[in-house]
């Protein structure tokens, strides 16, 4: 039994030291190329903490046994008052172990935050709950697209309160927080897709604020990003609408199908009257609903929370125009949504 256990401590050190990119029994696949250290001076960690566990444990046995009260043994006998070898090896050997520790991690932490200068930059902001990824063209997507092999800096920050950006795979987690920009970097090693989460507790969907991370064969991104971004041009305003709304988060808090969630449904809202927080009511058209994305807190439903974020700056105008045109087509009676 033990021994099965060290060799499978031993077997996921062995594969998590020497086989880049096959996931081990203790972490996911190493895809950046910072993977392979940070799992390195976990497993050394893991495993100083065992062999002290097991000389703390073991020695802590034999003297409960050896010294364990007898008849014939009642009174203390003389110990040695102390002993030099003893005590400068219980000092000198955990003080190289601690500084070994250091001396890697600080490394580790200097190469995660110090982005080679050719990096390729994506900005990133998080929101209740989801992630958007705004590329150099201003095409903004709900997942991570990547080259392969390429060092992608991530410039981010949050539309509300703290997330976290956390993919497993690379290594990478940093706090993702409002009012300033923090950043991330990496170089994928391999083509595939790989989870994202958001790693702060951050209300009621956190849970929910999954992204992926597509890394692209060398020369398949470009093509990718020029194909995603011509959407407002090659789709109907309400397709594209369509697409805006599961991209940019709206599904999170509102529906299509008539039921309310964290905000209410938008499903046959056009051209109806809507109770306002305050008493008054107003009726639904193109103004109301522009300012419901650009000025979320100045018309708030009766019966919800202010907390939708506002879009201004961050939808263009043509964007918001796709969005109206889209809860436009959206009566009670069709269900048009994702
Ligand atoms: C964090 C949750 C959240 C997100 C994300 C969100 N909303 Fe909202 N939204 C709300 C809440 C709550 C209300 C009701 C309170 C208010 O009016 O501010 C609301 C109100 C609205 C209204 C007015 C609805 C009515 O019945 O009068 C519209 C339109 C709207 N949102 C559209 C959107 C669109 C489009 C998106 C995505 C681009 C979006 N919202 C993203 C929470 C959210
Ligand atoms: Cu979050």
């Amino acid at each position: 039994m033990m021994v099965e256990i060290i060799e499978r401590l031993l077997s996921g050190v062995a594969s998590g030291v020497l086989e880049l990119g096959e996931p081990s029994f203790w972490l996911p696949p190493q895809v950046s190329t910072v993977a392979r250290s940070v799992d390195w001076l976990f497993y050394f960690i893991l495993g100083v903490s065992i062999v002290f566990f097991l000389i703390i444990v073991v020695v802590m046995g034999i003297f409960l046994v050896k010294y364990r009260r007898r008849e014939d043994r009642l009174d203390a006998e003389e110990t040695p008052r102390h002993n030099l070898a003893l005590e400068i090896s219980w000092s000198v050997i955990p003080l190289a172990l601690v500084v070994i520790i250091f001396f890697f991690g600080f490394k580790g932490f200097l190469d995660i935050s110090t982005p080679p200068a050719n990096a390729y930059e994506i900005y990133v902001e998080g929101q209740k709950w989801n992630w958007s990824f705004a590329y150099p063209n201003g095409y903004v997507d709900a997942d991570l697209h990547v080259p392969v092999d390429r060092p992608v800096r991530l410039v981010m920050s949050s539309a509300d309160v703290i997330h976290s950006l956390y993919v497993p795979a690379f290594r990478i987690k940093n706090d993702v927080v409002p009012g300033r920009y923090s950043h991330a970097w990496f170089e994928a090693t391999e083509v595939g897709e790989y989870e994202l989460f958001c790693a702060e507790y951050c209300g009621t969907s956190h849970s929910d604020m999954i992204a992926h991370v597509v890394v692209h064969p060398p020369g398949e991104f470009e093509t990718w990003l020029e194909k995603a971004s011509n959407f407002l041009e090659t789709m109907t305003p309400v397709d594209a609408g369509r697409k805006l709304y599961s991209l940019r988060g709206c599904q999170q808090c509102h529906s299509v199908d008539g039921t309310a969630k964290v905000g209410p449904t938008l499903s046959g809202i056009f051209g109806h009257d809507v109770s306002l927080v305050g008493g008054q009511s107003i009726v639904v058209d193109e103004n109301y609903l522009r300012r419901s994305l650009l000025e979320p807190a100045v018309d708030v439903v009766a019966g919800y929370e202010p907390v939708m974020p506002t879009y201004q700056g961050r939808l263009k105008d043509g964007e918001i125009n796709a969005i109206i045109e889209y809860i436009k087509s959206l009566t009670d009676e069709e269900e048009g949504g994702p």
